[in-house]
């Protein structure tokens, strides 16, 4: 039988386990990458497993996220990644050469290969016919270290494109489409795999563009065919030696296809406060636009912004409106100044940004209370922007531009009045890999540099024999990283924990940490209720560090999404599932709870029974014999001491 081009791929990386939809298997991965943000934790940890290189085909450190500097403590964890990369045998790319995600593809990502990176987005890898997936930091320290990376084998669904993209429709509205049918909830263990002729007319980036935000499904990656595009682009980056054509076999099986076709696409729009809220940008007409922002990983490629220019050349952004514009990497912000179009988005009136993450993290220009910002980056979760009363909507740049103009939300069709630009892209682009720093070929002459913002990567002990605690908070459905772990103006302390671990839901309930800390001085222990889709969005493990620290032993959700689960255990957190859906209703915040045997049940069939007053609630635990011996330890890092990992 056939193989899906996800199963040619995989099956030629598995180093543990089996090729069987459901099942656990370890594979091998050749590349990694890292940002700032949760690179620090990554680096702590790869060092305190004791590594002393990496044993990757290439690894590389980015700076993108936390670029503000806004007192020592970006500065600090800066200095530390480039020192620990030069050391280990990692390439460093500095602050303001670009977005990992964009700058990866441009100048390392390589079809066939595995990736694995510590930031959800990773799969944007997946436009040039990689498997790259996003994980928490600390399994991309085992990544390096030459360890393999565990995820259940996938089902593949297959997205087959048909006809061709429309002017002033193009690979935002896919994904915005895709997310329409399948939805941020439900897709777990699945990878998507695009294919039909529909895929020909789209280039690279925009096929980079579907497979990032794929991270909005909650699928494990996306990926497209390497092919005659594939091929071109990786010669535009000079890169030609690692192409190699990759498709699916003609009689290959796929769970299920969906299919679309591009002729028939209109410009699409995610509303407030969910990318997966996604309605025609016909249907929101007319809301008016306090603030305009294009770039993120999602949408700041060359054609982006040259489109971009085309669209604003000649034209001022309305005088309502605040327009910034951020290329994803530094190639792309040299090759649009040195060929003029950058002059045409200043004359517009734009906000030229540094190229870097900025406004999508919400580290800098938060609209004003009760603003609508219109975006082209992909998660616009409730209060992400750092304006929690704001409403922010997801678009294409070609939507974007018009609002910008316009002042307000309009079906770029319209407003252009079907004028579409002539673009031309060149055929080679401008290589300067000078802010990629080298590893050293001396490492025993590199001292880490070590600031005061960087502590010791926290320990847990073992796990308890009984759990004797309390419900500290219960949540709702759809509960993003974002929610448990803020980042914006927080995120200046990812490698401070006991200082982070003081936000832990700080817009959820803002006495939750406190609360939480208190418990653990006391010896009570905390346990998290939750709905569905329990931590969606972002790989960032310190939703599981900073709970571990304040003292959590286990998450009891309705259902839960990959990465985060992997993350709780491996920091020692128990992710417990109901059996009985409707008992969440049973179980309120504030309620002493009981949990006895935990050990033996975790090691046997993962039953146990919540005691809570009069009330009894099954839960169950599902773990690989791997995860068991994770959570019985209190985490990886425990674990591979006790070499039971
Ligand atoms: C995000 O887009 O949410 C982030 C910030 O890039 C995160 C990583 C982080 O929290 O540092 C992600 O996507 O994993
Ligand atoms: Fe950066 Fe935003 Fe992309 Fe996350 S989604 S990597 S914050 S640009």
């Amino acid at each position: 039988m056939g193989k899906n081009l996800v199963q040619k791929i995989l099956d030629a990386h598995i180093i543990k386990g089996d090729a069987i939809i459901g099942q656990e298997i370890g594979i091998k991965i050749d590349q990694t990458l890292t940002q700032d943000a949760t690179g620090t934790m990554a680096y702590l940890q790869f060092e305190s497993l004791g590594f002393k290189k990496v044993q990757t085909e290439v690894s590389v450190s980015y700076v993108d996220h936390n670029t503000i500097q806004e007192g020592f403590e970006n500065a600090d964890d800066h200095k530390y990644l480039e020192t620990v990369a030069a050391k280990y045998g990692i390439k460093f790319s500095k602050p303001g050469n670009g977005i990992c995600h964009q700058v990866h593809l441009e100048r390392f990502g390589a079809p066939g290969k595995t990736l694995l990176g510590s930031d959800s987005h990773t799969p944007t890898g997946g436009g040039i016919g990689m498997i790259a997936i996003g994980a928490g930091g600390l399994d991309v320290a085992v990544a390096m270290g030459g360890g393999p990376f565990y995820l259940t084998y996938p089902k593949v669904i297959k997205v087959e494109l048909t006809g061709r993209l429309q002017p002033f429709v193009s690979a935002k509205d896919v994904i915005l489409k895709v997310l329409d049918i399948l939805t941020t909830k439900g897709n777990v263990g699945a990878v998507v795999e695009y294919s039909g002729p529909g895929i020909a007319g789209l280039s690279v980036p925009e096929r980079s563009t579907i497979t990032n935000m794929g991270a909005e499904l909650g699928v494990t990656t996306s990926i497209f065919p390497s092919d005659e595009i594939t091929r071109q682009f990786l010669a535009a980056q000079d890169r030609e030696s690692v192409y190699v054509p990759l498709a699916a076999d003609s009689d290959a099986t796929y769970d299920k296809t969906i299919t679309i076709n591009l002729d028939e696409l209109d410009p699409m729009i995610a509303c407030p406060h969910s990318p997966g809220n996604v309605k025609s940008v016909k249907e929101v007409a007319g809301i008016a636009v306090d603030q305009v922002l294009i770039g993120s990983c999602t949408n700041a490629s060359l054609r982006d912004l040259t489109l971009v220019a085309a669209l604003l050349k000649g034209k001022k952004a309305s005088p309502q409106v605040s327009l910034g514009v951020a290329s994803g990497s530094r190639q792309v912000m040299e090759m649009v100044g040195r060929d003029g179009s950058l002059a045409d988005i200043i004359a517009s009136g734009a906000r030229i940004l540094e190229s870097a993450c900025g406004f999508c993290i919400g580290n800098s220009l938060a609209p004003r209370t009760d603003g609508v910002s219109v975006r082209t980056s992909n998660r616009n979760f409730y209060g992400r922007s750092g304006t929690p009363s704001a409403n922010v909507y997801l678009t294409s740049p070609e939507t974007a531009v018009a609002a910008a103009l316009a002042g307000k939300i309009v079906d770029p069709r319209e407003f252009f009045k079907g004028a579409f630009p002539e673009l031309s892209i060149p055929k080679r682009f401008t290589i300067d890999d000078t802010m990629i720093l080298e590893p050293s070929k001396t490492p025993e002459s590199i001292t880490i540099f070590r600031g005061p913002n960087i502590g010791d990567p926290p320990s847990n002990e073992a796990c308890p024999d009984s759990i004797k605690g309390v419900v500290t908070i219960k949540v709702g459905d759809k509960i993003t990283t974002d929610h448990i772990m803020p980042a914006g103006s927080r995120l200046k302390y990812r490698s401070n924990i006991p200082k982070y671990a003081e936000f832990v839901f700080e817009r959820e309930e803002p006495t939750f940490a406190s609360r939480a800390a208190e418990n653990r001085k006391n010896g009570i222990h905390n346990v998290i209720v939750a709905g569905e889709s329990y931590g969606q969005g972002s790989s960032r493990e310190h939703a599981a560090i900073c709970p571990m620290f304040l003292g959590v032993k286990m998450v009891i959700a309705r259902t839960m999404e990959r990465i985060h689960r992997a993350n709780l255990i491996n920091f020692g957190i128990i992710p417990a599932d109901f059996v009985n859906a409707a008992d969440y209703d049973k179980l309120q915040a504030g309620a002493a709870v009981q949990i006895a045997n935990v050990r033996n049940a975790i090691t046997g069939n993962g039953e146990l029974t919540l005691v809570s007053g009069k009330v009894s609630i099954p839960l169950k635990v599902s773990l690989t014999e791997r995860e068991k011996e994770m959570i019985l330890a209190g985490g990886l890092i425990n674990a591979t001491k006790l070499g039971k990992a």
